[in-house]
């Protein structure tokens, strides 16, 4: 079958209505963004040609010299014209110079048959041209061209309200979605959930079967009726087959004959997707040379924007006119999306989540390390001792402080919103030969504060691996800090929008919370404790974990709230099991929204309002999902994650996985100026692990030109295409991958996804009291496992700026926050059932309360 199934409505609707008598109705429109509303697309030049819409117009430099009318054209391709019917085409040109235009309708390829022809003269005011014309042959796929060439003088060619209305209603998009039976398409967890959905108009239960790979049935049962689902208006039932717990490939699910894709079950389903979900990242870097050793000669790029011709920058970029009068050097960090802009906002909330990957690794009791270390991942900078996922995040790091302005500037300290090109760029462009001028965009608070909130995470997490750059983290994080307090509402122009994303956010309250909890989690200072503890968002958990998707770029409170809530630090046991209460209390209303939905999405919005990047606030809601079930070991946040990675690996509407190489149905023509193989066949498509934005309620009304043509009408969980001209459904951005990494990394430390928390062979009671200028800290764990631990090691996190001064009775070593102890001669071995006690005293004025998360042995204990 193919991708997508075009029905010709022609037999349902009305057939085309001639214009012959003067009372007509004028027939259904043809034309595709006659408007411009939409911008260009799909209207296209000739190479001579770089049309732009310019106050609602598209106009052009039509240059002077050619030779024929055909030697310049601006056009729309793909119009269907049947013969025998009747059109009338109409369109409002000037030209600064008047011409001719040669107006066609015509076959795109030779022979270019025509079905209109005319020569219509436009003069320096706007004229209107009308003409009709009876098809003479079927032209499926029809070009409409102005044609403009063979002028003696240049002139600036200006366009506007474009028809061609009559014939038959233009073709009804209608998705292909495959068999109605939907599941993961990838797999499922052997201890965790299974379930699935089926469209069907069946009232009663119908029988299911699993089939293993030889055709033998692995298990059976009957489906639950759900009636319609309000996301896809679609009939469905859902079906269980979670006792199934055999691993093996090949799995499909047989519903009233209906079979579906194919899946497996396993525990290493998303080794590689955590892998390939943070290449991501390199593959997308700015201002460095994308290696084929790493990634492969396909994917193998020069380096963008480093200022070798055709590129402008980045590392000498002015401001926009009027902006500053100083040149920055903001060269490096992550292209942004599709677009090789470069926003603060978006970059902020995408290296936080890189940064949270990793730092969940050192807090939550079952998360692993290893896969993200040194030499582990694609980057170029393996093997230098530091791990390899954060080497990737200071990529990004350094760029974001460089975006800082300077001291002696006027807002020094304060960070410009973003960079990106003058002008918008077509697809494709590779990054080195983007020819547009970068400028850099006015400082605003919300970019000021998700620099002082990222770095001040910076700050310490790259304490062990380097202190220097620490510290200049830990600097610029609170002189953007002390500038955002000094202007807190300098907010981006929401009109900001040419060349670039316009990221503007009016709300900064929730950058102020995120940046204040990151702040106080890092230093432990008063300042940043009062600026948490006094925010209206703290604790209320509909701001910050709101029904309708919590944490996104424009709201990133949740990502304080996450840090709080798992990242030793400061707040007292009662002011911590209150930011944890609103964690779990956020993550209870987005499980409960996973088990209601119908194909199982922990994603509710209200009024079904799939937004912008919706699978982003899926994957945000997983975020707070896992981070729940880290903090408690309850199943049914575990289960809830596990649902939506099905949701967004197929078991959803369009019965399509959103990320490349993923699932047998995957998205693979992303919006992306480089990955634009449906562009170009000579260049590749998305990498493996790349997420599309997902279905997306306003992609009509954003002026995507692919949703205009084909969504109309659609259901909102099924506003989707893929299609790399649909900006607003299938974009691929830093900021949708980074919390994909997230999960990805989560889904493979959870193995086998077990319902039973895993058990615990050790348990540790921690103490702790003032003293002195400091705290004094007592530990005993106890091995409660059936084997002898020797020699043992203890390792866990102090919070803030907190050191070791004195110790007993172990050896203690201290790397950035993470402490270890080890044993001495005398109590080397911990036996079954015994314990052993040691502690020190801390130098820092502040509390070292229990940590909460202790590993014996690299294996996780209770604590009590
Ligand atoms: O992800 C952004 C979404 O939340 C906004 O509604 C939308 C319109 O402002 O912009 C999205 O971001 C795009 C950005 O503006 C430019 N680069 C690509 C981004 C993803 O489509």
């Amino acid at each position: 079958m193919p991708a997508a199934a075009l029905l010709c409505a022609a037999a349902l609707a009305m057939p085309g209505t001639a214009l012959a008598a003067d009372d007509a109705e004028p027939g259904p429109e043809q034309i595709t963004n006659g408007d411009f509303a939409a911008g260009v697309a799909p209207w296209w030049g000739t190479a001579n040609l770089s049309p732009a819409v310019t106050d609602g117009r598209l106009c052009a430099e039509v240059p002077a010299g050619t030779a024929n009318a055909w030697d310049v054209i601006i056009g729309q391709n793909d119009v269907p014209i049947v013969a025998g019917e009747s059109y009338e085409l109409s369109y409002k040109a000037s030209s600064t110079v008047p011409l001719t235009v040669q107006t066609r309708v015509q076959q795109a390829t030779e022979p270019y048959t025509t079905v209109l022809a005319t020569a219509d003269p436009v003069g320096t005011e706007v004229t209107e041209v009308s003409r009709t014309f009876t098809a003479s042959t079927d032209q499926p796929a029809a070009s409409v061209q102005l044609q403009i060439g063979g002028g003696e003088s240049a002139t600036t060619f200006c366009l506007d309200d474009v028809s061609l209305r009559g014939g038959a209603e233009p073709p009804v998009y209608v998705p292909d979605t495959g068999s109605p039976v939907r599941v993961n398409q990838v797999g499922y967890l052997p201890g965790g959930p299974k379930s699935g959905t089926v469209v069907t108009d069946a009232q009663a239960p119908l029988a299911w079967t699993v089939k293993a790979a030889d055709g033998s049935t692995a298990a059976t049962g009957t489906t639950e009726p759900k009636g319609e689902d309000p996301t896809s208006h679609q009939k469905v039932h859902t079906f269980d087959f979670s006792d199934l717990t055999t691993t093996g490939d090949g799995y499909t699910v047989e519903v009233d004959g209906e079979v579906s894709e194919p899946f497996s079950i396993r525990g290493d389903l998303y080794d590689g997707l955590r892998s390939d979900a943070l290449a991501y990242f390199y593959h997308n870097r700015s201002g460095i040379e994308i290696d084929a050793d790493l990634v492969g000669e396909e994917y193998a790029r020069p380096a963008g924007h480093i200022g070798v011709a055709p590129n402008k920058g980045d590392t000498d970029v002015p401001c926009q006119p009027g902006v500053c009068d100083y040149r920055l050097d903001v060269s490096g960090g992550w292209y942004d999306a599709g677009d090789h802009g470069k926003y603060v906002v978006n970059g902020g909330i995408s290296v936080a989540q890189l940064m949270s990957t990793y730092e969940r690794t050192l807090t939550a009791a079952d998360a692993e390390s290893a896969q993200l270390g040194d030499g582990k991942l694609r980057v170029p900078e393996r093997d230098n001792g530091v791990p390899d996922i954060l080497d990737e995040a200071r990529w990004e790091m350094d760029f974001l402080i460089k975006m800082q302005v300077p001291a002696g500037e006027p807002l020094a300290g304060m960070v410009h919103h973003k960079m990106h090109d003058a002008e918008w760029t077509g697809l494709p462009t590779k990054p080195h030969l983007d020819p547009q001028q970068r400028e850099l965009h006015p400082p605003s608070t919300a970019a000021t504060l998700n620099l002082a909130a990222t770095a001040a995470q910076c700050a310490r997490l790259y304490e062990p691996f380097d202190k220097a750059f620490s510290d200049r983290c830990l600097a610029a994080a609170e002189t953007a800090w002390a500038a955002a307090k000094a202007h807190p509402d300098v907010l981006a122009d929401p009109n900001d929008g040419t060349g670039g994303g316009a990221y503007s956010d009016n709300d900064v309250r929730d950058e102020f919370y995120w940046a204040a909890a990151e702040l106080f989690t890092t230093t432990g200072k008063d300042t940043y404790r009062q600026a948490v503890l006094s925010s209206e968002l703290h604790d209320d958990v509909d701001a910050v974990f709101s029904a309708n998707g919590g944490i996104s770029w424009g709201s990133t409170a949740g990502l304080g709230a996450l840090t709080l809530a798992t990242v030793p630090n400061g707040l007292t046991a009662g002011q911590l099991a209150g930011v944890r209460a609103t964690v779990t209390a956020g993550a209870d209303r987005y499980a409960a929204q996973s088990r209601e939905e119908a194909y199982g999405v922990p994603y509710a919005p209200a009024g079904e309002d799939y937004v912008w990047g919706s699978n982003s606030a899926v994957l945000n809601n997983m975020v707070v999902l896992a981070t729940a079930h880290d903090l408690t070991g309850k199943a049914a946040y575990q289960d809830a994650v596990l649902r939506g990675a099905d949701y967004l690996l197929g078991r959803n509407p369009l019965n399509q996985s959103y990320v490349t190489g993923y699932g047998e149905r995957n998205s693979h023509n992303q919006h992306h100026r480089f990955w634009a193989h449906q562009n170009d066949p000579s260049l590749p498509n998305p990498a493996r692990g790349s997420i599309a934005g997902g279905p997306n309620l306003t992609a009509i009304a954003s002026g995507d030109p692919v949703a205009a043509e084909k969504l109309t009408g659609c259901a909102p969980a099924m506003c989707y295409i893929d299609d790399i001209g649909s900006w607003a459904t299938n974009e691929i951005t830093v900021n949708w991958n980074a919390p994909l990494a997230f999960i990805a990394s989560y889904l493979d430390d959870a193995g086998d996804g077990g319902t039973v928390a895993p058990a615990r062979t050790c348990e540790v009671t921690y103490s702790s009291h003032p003293w002195n200028s400091g705290s004094t800290v007592t530990v005993r764990v106890r091995n409660t496992g059936s084997e002898a631990v020797s020699p043992w090691s203890l390792t866990w996190l102090l919070h803030g700026q907190q050191k070791l001064s004195h110790t007993w009775s172990a050896e203690f070593t201290q790397s950035g926050r993470t402490v270890a102890a080890a044993p001495l001669s005398w109590n080397r071995t911990l036996a079954p059932g015994k314990a052993v006690d040691f502690g020190f005293n801390t130098s820092a004025a502040e509390p070292a309360p229990d940590p909460g998360s202790f590993k014996l042995n690299g294996r996780a204990c209770s604590s009590g």
